[in-house]
């Protein structure tokens, strides 16, 4: 059942405290593997990877498969093993992601002003990004093809996958297709913290990267966040959020069945905002009729239980702030004027319209990437997509005229600062061009 609040401000509180716990209570463990990882490379992920995974992956304990990286043998067999049907709905997934990722794609440009100066901006991927896609609780190799098609739109020279082995050491044979479809170059059996940290620091095997981009549980996410700096990260990307406005329009089992996709996720946080008070019993009603036919209905419970909850309102634009204050993973707008309403939201990672756009299209086919920022982030960052693997590089090439024009203001910024030595780089030039020594 899904908590129900009266008053918004409790509704907000518990939704802002549930996030700011998921957000603290791991980070003490987190810096300790963070510190095994940094200072003991290889021996400390084997160790990790046996008390997190369960399993030994040390070359010399004759377990198959052995190693932290996966075989080029092993990559094949695993993409072999895949069923035609989900091998096509990979395929017809990655189109998608890729039709909609090309047109993202920015140019550098180039600008002569009127005093001979050009100024602009070069467009350039980064070299080498680390994608971690999570494991243990599902294989989501949709995650995959969410991150390393916009990388390679984007131009990146090198990506690598980390995501945990399963039980017997393997990795899914889809994760292996996806990651064969994606073209992605290196990839290691490494899961949780652990993966960060050898991405972001690199071991004897792994090379350090760029760029970490992925989802992950509260463990990846302080991890991310505690090696911002040391390497660039796409975001904050933890357990997954949906909240659905509902004006009573779509019928009450199919937003239950929404509501559920999400609470599938561990951890996962719902919140239903209805303009119709007897709504929340009814969407609850349903949930628990169909959680109980759910294999993870234990998961789900525990989603249900923690961050969960539901709020009536009297009328969408209160339902739109209260959203847009939330700023959630995803958002449902779940009305008959779907938008008519969109206007008024300033706050969402991804946004689904109408009756037809149960969030798990965004999980997996329509396009735009799943890897979506979490814990209230949309506030003031977007979706994986194109621009998360570029980055600008200013360019400024002066002519002697704009410099003759501009230098002198530089100058007397420069002493207003206390700094004669950044003066001096500009009067040198000024005073061999006042005495005719340059000509240009
Ligand atoms: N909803 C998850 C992504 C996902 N769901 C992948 C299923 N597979 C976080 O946005
Ligand atoms: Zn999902």
């Amino acid at each position: 059942m899904l908590r129900r609040f009266e008053h918004p401000v409790d509704f907000l509180t518990h939704v802002e405290r549930y996030r700011l716990q998921e957000r603290t209570r791991v980070e003490e463990a987190v810096r300790a593997i963070l510190d095994a990882v940094r200072a003991r490379g290889d021996a400390a992920l084997y160790e990790l990877t046996l008390r997190f995974d369960g399993v030994d992956l040390r070359p010399d304990r004759g377990s198959a498969p052995a190693g932290l990286e996966v075989s080029t043998a092993e990559r094949d067999e695993g993409a072999a093993a895949v069923p035609p049907d989900l091998l096509e709905a990979l395929e017809r997934a990655a189109r998608n992601i890729e039709d909609f990722h090309r047109p993202q794609v920015p140019r550098s440009w180039l600008e002569t002003r009127p005093d001979g100066s050009v100024l602009g901006q070069l467009v350039r991927p980064v070299d080498r990004v680390g994608i971690y896609v999570p494991g243990g609780s599902a294989p989501l190799y949709s995650c995959l093809l969410m991150t390393a098609i916009p990388a390679r739109v984007a131009g990146v020279r090198e990506v690598y996958l980390a995501t945990p082995p399963g039980p017997d050491g393997r990795l899914h044979p889809a994760m292996l297709a996806a990651a064969r479809l994606c073209g992605v170059d290196r990839i290691f059996r490494i899961g949780g913290a652990q993966a960060i940290a050898a991405l972001a620091y690199g071991t004897e095997t792994v090379p350090r990267v760029d760029l970490v981009v992925g989802p992950g549980n509260p463990y990846v996410t302080a991890a991310k966040r505690l090696v911002f700096g040391e390497v660039g990260i796409d975001m904050l990307a933890g357990p997954t959020e949906l909240l659905v406005i509902d004006d009573g329009s779509v019928p009450a089992a199919w937003l239950a069945a929404d509501l559920l996709s999400q609470a599938e996720h561990p951890g996962g946080t719902v919140i239903l905002v209805t303009l119709d008070p007897a709504r929340v019993d009814a969407v609850g009603a349903e949930i628990a009729r169909q959680a109980a036919g759910l294999p993870r209905r234990e998961t789900i419970a525990a989603s249900l239980e923690r961050g969960s909850c539901a709020i009536a309102v009297p009328d969408l634009e209160v339902a739109a702030d209260l959203a847009s204050t939330i700023a959630p993973e995803h958002l449902e707008l779940a009305v008959a004027d779907p938008w008519a309403l969109l206007p008024a939201i300033r706050h969402a990672g991804s946004i689904f319209l109408g009756p037809y756009t149960p969030e798990p299209v965004g999980d997996y086919i329509a396009g735009p990437s799943n890897v979506i920022p979490t814990g209230g982030a949309p506030r003031y960052t977007s979706p994986v997509n194109v621009e998360t693997f570029i980055k600008r590089s200013a360019i400024t090439a002066y002519s002697e005229r704009a410099f003759r024009e501009n230098a002198p203001a530089a100058v007397r910024l420069a002493h207003g600062e206390g700094l004669p030595a950044h003066a001096a780089s500009l009067e040198v030039r000024l005073e061999a061009l006042a005495k005719g020594e340059v000509n240009g």
